[in-house]
């Protein structure tokens, strides 16, 4: 089964990627996602300069998923400058992830990874563990201010990956700031901000930064997800490209993704838990599921869920 797709006009010969912050900090792990059969190469939300990120433990996988408070540990932005023309040699491509710790960053980073050409940029709103440092996306006025400068200094095509929403009134508000700003493809989600992890038997938290709250991420949050996909899939009339992020585990996880209006899917938690042959193991069940539905490709199934 061709599993390729396209979003805002490059494209990928496979539909699954890494999620940023899944195995994409160092040139090691970048290189061997290169290697492996993921769709692209995604690094990890970058800042102006390299942080080791919050203390440790910082990360805890669970039954149904996984809390993380990482705090953008990465090389700095100069460093992925530097790294990109090696990772696109690699053959797939290649999506930088900005960030910052300040609405001027964002620019500054932005303008400075397009002189590197990735084949897109991300512009990610919604880190939640920055100690004191709210998420962006869940301001829209501030989103709208941001994405319009970014949009301003780069000339590749523009990603928003956004936290999730939990109200149609929030979706139609991002909706109509993304609609004014020139963006190109959304990835949706980011985890859900600031859940809470409980050892029962030990009575204590399972990460340390933030007293123990975290993002989720991993099956627990696959609903949450889906609904921010097919809301905006709704509101841009399946013209808007999206990356469907959060809960894909198996292959029908990543199929519901699709029938929601997902054009490819990330994967963050089971890549962290199983390592890099998620990637062939999605691949072969994807395909399964869309043989057993009678799709012959992709493009054929997207958007395409049934309402009662
Ligand atoms: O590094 C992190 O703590 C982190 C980031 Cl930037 C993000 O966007 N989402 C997440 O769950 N963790």
């Amino acid at each position: 089964m061709d599993l390729s797709t396209t979003i805002a006009g490059v494209r990928f010969p496979s539909c699954f990627m890494n999620a940023s912050g899944a195995l994409c900090v160092t040139r090691e792990e970048l290189l061997a996602l290169g290697r492996s059969c993921a769709g692209a190469i995604v690094t990890k939300s970058m800042t102006v300069e390299p942080r080791d990120g919050n203390s440790t433990p910082r990360y805890y996988g669970f039954s149904g998923g996984s809390i993380n408070s990482m705090g953008l540990p990465n090389l700095g932005y100069r460093a992925y400058a530097e790294l990109i023309p090696e990772l696109k040699r690699l053959g797939k491509p290649v999506i930088a992830s900005v960030a910052g710790l300040c609405e001027d960053d964002f620019p500054t980073i932005a303008a400075m990874i397009d002189a590197a050409k990735p084949d897109l940029i991300e512009v990610n709103l919604s880190c939640p563990n920055i100690p004191g440092k709210p998420q962006i996306g869940y301001d829209a006025e501030a989103s709208e201010r941001l994405l319009k400068r970014v949009r301003k200094v780069i000339t590749v095509p523009m990603g928003v990956k956004l936290p999730p929403y939990f109200d149609p009134a929030h979706h139609s508000a991002m909706g109509a700031v993304i609609s004014r700003c020139g963006v190109d493809f959304l990835n949706l989600i980011n985890s859900v901000g600031n859940g809470l992890v409980v050892d029962p038997e030990r009575e204590v938290v399972v990460i340390k930064p933030k007293g123990g709250f975290g993002g989720l991420g991993g099956s627990i949050i696959k609903p949450v997800a889906l609904a921010n996909v097919r809301a905006f899939w709704k509101i841009f009339e399946g013209r808007m490209p999206i990356i469907g992020t959060g809960g894909v585990v198996n292959g029908v996880d990543a199929f519901e993704h699709l029938l929601c209006g997902a054009s490819a899917v990330q994967i963050g938690t089971v890549l962290v838990e199983e390592g890099l042959g998620v990637f062939r193991r999605l691949e072969t069940e994807l395909t399964e599921q869309l043989d057993k539905k009678g799709y012959k490709k992709l493009e054929d199934c997207r958007g395409k869920l049934k309402e009662l």
